[in-house]
């Protein structure tokens, strides 16, 4: 029953080259949206799979950055905020995008549809793009300390994070002429506030004037970025060695930003932000720490203590991922990312425990088939009631739960 309804909301927000996350909140092709939801397809579709990833990768800009959306041109102008007419930027292709990233967990949505059916032609097409998105992290955004920073929080994919409040406190705004458009969609309680919306709209046209090119006031490196960036190394290494190519400057790559994070973000059993305009560590409790668990090559001592944190204040055991500590004073479970769960975050967690703690990544999994049983594919869960929240019939709900129960 509940294949038969992921099937459906994959097949419903389908657009013919690629699916929106939600048909109404989110209409356009959202970055690492595409990449989970190739993950669900490549059980279902691996040809749909292919061309959602192939699709968003036409609209890579020359400088290799994969923008974190790409509209939709029949979408009607102000359907969503910030659309075109903000951002103002065309890629290559012609395809009007956003400036700015999200995660790169591409690499791996690439490698498992080469997995779930192999394809070449395929491999041997998206890897050098894959390559480019790396190199643009590399080139545009390394720090001294080798790790990759990001310079908006929806970036970071989890935008409305607790661990962003005090970096976004020193954002200036000035608050006008916008309309948000998300909450003719969703109830205001479940979205960020006004004032985080002035400083995202703040930070971004900031980031647009600079010609895409400056971090403004906003600028940290993230631990679930920087897992993913080393994750794709490693997904890079099987591309390339399927591909015939050498897969040890991959390798080499992942050992390399698995020690910088180990050096720099980690810090008493779960890893931190740090906050590139002051040096210091953002501590916080966001489940954004326990995502390194997905990096094979973390030290095993490192690992131990993330499982323990998450057993602690996470309720990994028990239930369902919360984005954000419930022993944390921030912690709101019908916020956004502020603490509800998301089917996106615990799956990658999940992926980090498997191998780990099969135990602990069964329950995860029972857990992740509970929320959806019991509120369907919404877009987050109230971690204690698995009440839904968000948008409905969400893409990579329905997507991840595909590979969950495969
Ligand atoms: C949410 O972000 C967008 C901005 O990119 C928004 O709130 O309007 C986040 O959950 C992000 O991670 C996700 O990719 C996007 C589409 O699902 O929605």
């Amino acid at each position: 029953m509940i294949l038969r309804d992921a099937v459906r909301v994959l097949i419903d927000n389908w657009d013919g080259g690629h699916t929106v996350p939600s048909r109404r909140l989110y209409p356009h092709q959202w970055s690492w949206d595409s990449a989970f939801i190739a993950i669900g397809n490549a059980h279902l579709s691996p040809r749909r799979a292919r061309t959602e990833l192939l699709s968003l990768f036409g609209a890579q800009w020359s400088d290799g950055r994969v923008p974190h959306i790409v509209f939709n041109p029949a979408v009607p102008e102000g359907a969503y905020f910030p659309g075109p007419e903000f951002w103002q930027a065309r890629s290559p292709s012609g395809a009007a995008t956003s400036g700015i990233v999200q995660p790169p967990v591409h690499a791996l949505a690439a490698w498992r549809v080469h997995q779930a059916e192999p394809d070449l032609a395929f491999l041997r097409r998206i890897y050098p793009k894959l390559v480019a998105q790396q190199e643009f992290l590399r080139t545009a955004r390394r720090s001294p300390e080798g790790l990759i920073s990001i310079v908006h929080p929806w970036e970071s994919g989890m935008d409305n994070s607790p661990a962003w409040d005090r970096p976004l406190s020193a954002v200036e705004t000035d608050a006008t002429g916008y309309r948000r458009r998300d909450l003719t969609h969703v109830s205001a309680e479940e979205r960020p506030t006004d004032r985080d919306y002035d400083r995202y709209t703040a930070l971004a046209t900031a980031y647009r004037d600079s010609g895409y090119r400056e971090p403004g006031a906003f600028h940290v490196e993230d631990p679930l970025f920087n897992a993913a960036y080393g994750a794709a190394e490693l997904a890079l290494a099987d591309i390339a060695a399927a591909c015939g190519l050498d897969p040890e400057p991959h390798r080499a790559e992942a050992a390399a930003i698995t020690a910088a994070m180990v050096e720099h973000l980690y810090d008493d059993g779960i890893f931190q932000s740090r906050d590139l305009r002051t040096g210091y560590l953002i501590r916080s409790s966001s489940a954004a720490g326990l995502v390194p668990l997905i990096l094979p090559g973390l030290p095993r001592e490192i690992a131990h203590a993330l499982i323990g944190t998450g057993l602690d204040h996470f309720g990994l055991k028990d239930g369902v991922l919360p984005s954000f500590a419930p022993t944390a004073p921030e912690f709101d479970p019908v916020r956004y990312w502020r603490g509800p769960s998301w089917i996106n975050l615990t799956w990658l967690v999940w992926q980090g425990l498997k191998d780990r703690r099969s135990d602990l990544a069964a329950s995860l999994a029972d857990n992740m088939i509970n929320a959806v049983v019991r509120s369907g594919f919404r877009e987050y869960f109230d971690p204690v009631t698995l009440r839904g929240h968000g948008s409905r019939d969400f893409s990579w709900s329905a997507a991840l739960i595909l590979d969950v129960v495969a």
